[in-house]
C-alpha cells in the first residue's frame, strides 16, 4: 500500500491576525496536511518551501478559523410568536413565567425525531460555516428530560461528525424547569445529577455542564450542587450568569474553575476578581443584549483591568438571540459594549478557544497547530468588526482542508 503524500499549501503576501495581534508585514503561512508547518515575514519564506508547495495561494487577511463558544443552534420550532408579543410590551421574563419562552421550544424540540432535529439544525450551522466558524460549541437544553437531552446532544455530536466543522457539546438540562418537575427544581437538579449526567459521561455525550442561573432558571444553591456532580465525573462547568440579576453565578462558576461565566451584564467587582485568579472566561453575549434590548452593559473596564480573557458569541438560539452570524457580533461588541476590534476579534478566536478549555489547541495560527484559518477579502483585520457586510470570506480551511471558497 502506498501511502499518498502529505500534501503542502502555501499562502504569501498574507496580512495576519494569529489570535493574539496583527503582524506588522505580510507574511507566508504554509501547511502540510492538516497541520501548520510553518508562519513567516515574506522576506524569510525559502525558495524550497515555494517550491514543495502543491498549492499557492496570494493575499488577503488571514485570521484563526472563528470560534462560536457558546450556541444553542440544535433546537426545533420558531418563536416569532413571541417577538411579536415582545414588540408589544411583553417582556422575555413574563413570556417565560407563563410557559412560553424556553419551554415552548421545548415542546417543538420533544416533538421531533432525531433525523428531523438534525435536519432543522443544518441550515444554522451551515450558516455559521459560511461565516468563517470552524469550532462551534452546542448546547442541550431543550430537551429536559432524560432521552430528549441525549437526543439533542448526538445531533450535535453528529454535526461534528458530518460537516467539517469541530463540535464541543455542552449537557444543559439545567436551563428550565420542566413542566414534570413543576415546583421543584431541586428534584429536578437532582434527577439531572442522577440520570442525565451520567448517561451523558457514559455515552461521551458532553464536554462540559453549563446551568441557567437565574430568577427564572435555577438558584446559587441548585448550581453548585449540579458543579459538583460534573466535577465528579471529571467535567468541566460554566454558566449562564448574572444576565437579568447579579445572583452570584459567575462567583461561584469560579470558585469551581470553570470555563467560563457567559452574559455577566451585571457581573460586580468581586466576582470578577474571583474569575480572574480562576482563569474563567468571561463570555460576553451582544445578540442577546441586542434582542431583548438590554440596557445594563457588562463591566468592561473591570474586566480589562483585572485582565480577565474576554470571549464573544452568537448564543444563537430561538428567544433571545436568533441570530447566527459570529462577525456581527463583532460589530456589537464593539459598537455596544465599546470593545476595540482587536479585544473583538481576540474573542472570537483565542479567548474563545479558552471558553471550552482548547487554549493550548485552537484559537491561533501557529506551528504545529491544526490548520484551521480564514482568508477575507478586506484591507485590515479590524475591517471585519468596522463593517457589516456578509460575503467577504475567499476561503475557509479546516483541518488544511478548503472547504469554502468564493466566486
Ligand atoms: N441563553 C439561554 O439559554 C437563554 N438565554 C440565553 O442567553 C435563552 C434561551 C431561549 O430563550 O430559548
Ligand atoms: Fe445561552
Amino acid at each position: 500500500m502506498s501511502a499518498t503524500p502529505t500534501e503542502r499549501k502555501l499562502w504569501t503576501e498574507i496580512t495576519l491576525f494569529d489570535g493574539h495581534q496583527t503582524f506588522d508585514q505580510l507574511m507566508a503561512v504554509s501547511v502540510e496536511g492538516d497541520r501548520i508547518a510553518l508562519v513567516c515575514p515574506m522576506p524569510d519564506l525559502s525558495d524550497e518551501t515555494i517550491q514543495a508547495a502543491d498549492q499557492t495561494f496570494v493575499g488577503g487577511v488571514m485570521t484563526p478559523g472563528l470560534i462560536d463558544c457558546h450556541t444553542h443552534l440544535v433546537f426545533s420550532g420558531s418563536r416569532a410568536d413571541e417577538f411579536e408579543q415582545r414588540l408589544e410590551g411583553a417582556s422575555y421574563e413574563e413570556i417565560a413565567r407563563q410557559g412560553g419562552g424556553i419551554l415552548s421550544t421545548v415542546h417543538a424540540t420533544r416533538a421531533s425525531s432525531e433525523d428531523a432535529l438534525f435536519n432543522d439544525s443544518l441550515p444554522r450551522i451551515h450558516a455559521l460555516m459560511a461565516d468563517g466558524v470552524t469550532t462551534v460549541e452546542i448546547k442541550s437544553g431543550y430537551g429536559l428530560n432524560l432521552d430528549d437531552e441525549l437526543k439533542m446532544l448526538r445531533v450535535a455530536r453528529r454535526l461534528g461528525s458530518e460537516l467539517p466543522i469541530q463540535v464541543v457539546t455542552t449537557l444543559l438540562a439545567a436551563h428550565a424547569l420542566p413542566p414534570e418537575f413543576k415546583d421543584n427544581a431541586d428534584g429536578y437538579i437532582d434527577f439531572i445529577c442522577h440520570e442525565i449526567l451520567p448517561k451523558a459521561v457514559t455515552e461521551q455525550l458532553a464536554d462540559a455542564v453549563d446551568v441557567f442561573c437565574e430568577g427564572i432558571g435555577f438558584s446559587v444553591a441548585q448550581s453548585e450542587k449540579l458543579f459538583r456532580a460534573a466535577q465528579a465525573y471529571g467535567l468541566p462547568i460554566k454558566s449562564h450568569a448574572e444576565q437579568l440579576s447579579n445572583l452570584g453565578g459567575a462567583k461561584l462558576t469560579a470558585k469551581y474553575q470553570g470555563l467560563s461565566a457567559d452574559h455577566i451584564e451585571w457581573l460586580d467587582e468581586e466576582a470578577i476578581k474571583a474569575m480572574a485568579k480562576a482563569g474563567t472566561v468571561a463570555t460576553l453575549l451582544p445578540g442577546a443584549f441586542y434582542t431583548l434590548r438590554d440596557t445594563q452593559v457588562p463591566p468592561i473596564e473591570l474586566l480589562r483591568q483585572y485582565q480577565v480573557p474576554m470571549a464573544i458569541a452568537t448564543d444563537g438560539n430561538p428567544g433571545s438571540s436568533p441570530i447566527f452570524q459570529l462577525t456581527l457580533m463583532l460589530n456589537m461588541a464593539c459598537t455596544l459594549f465599546r470593545l476595540t476590534p482587536k479585544e473583538a476579534l481576540q474573542g472570537v478566536t483565542l479567548n474563545a478557544a479558552k471558553a471550552l478549555g482548547l487554549g493550548d489547541q485552537f484559537g491561533s495560527i501557529a506551528q504545529g497547530r491544526q490548520a484551521d484559518f480564514c482568508i477575507w477579502k478586506i484591507n485590515t483585520p479590524s475591517e471585519l468588526a468596522y463593517a457589516v457586510q456578509p460575503g467577504r470570506l475567499k476561503q475557509r480551511v479546516f483541518k488544511g482542508e478548503v472547504t469554502h471558497e468564493l466566486g
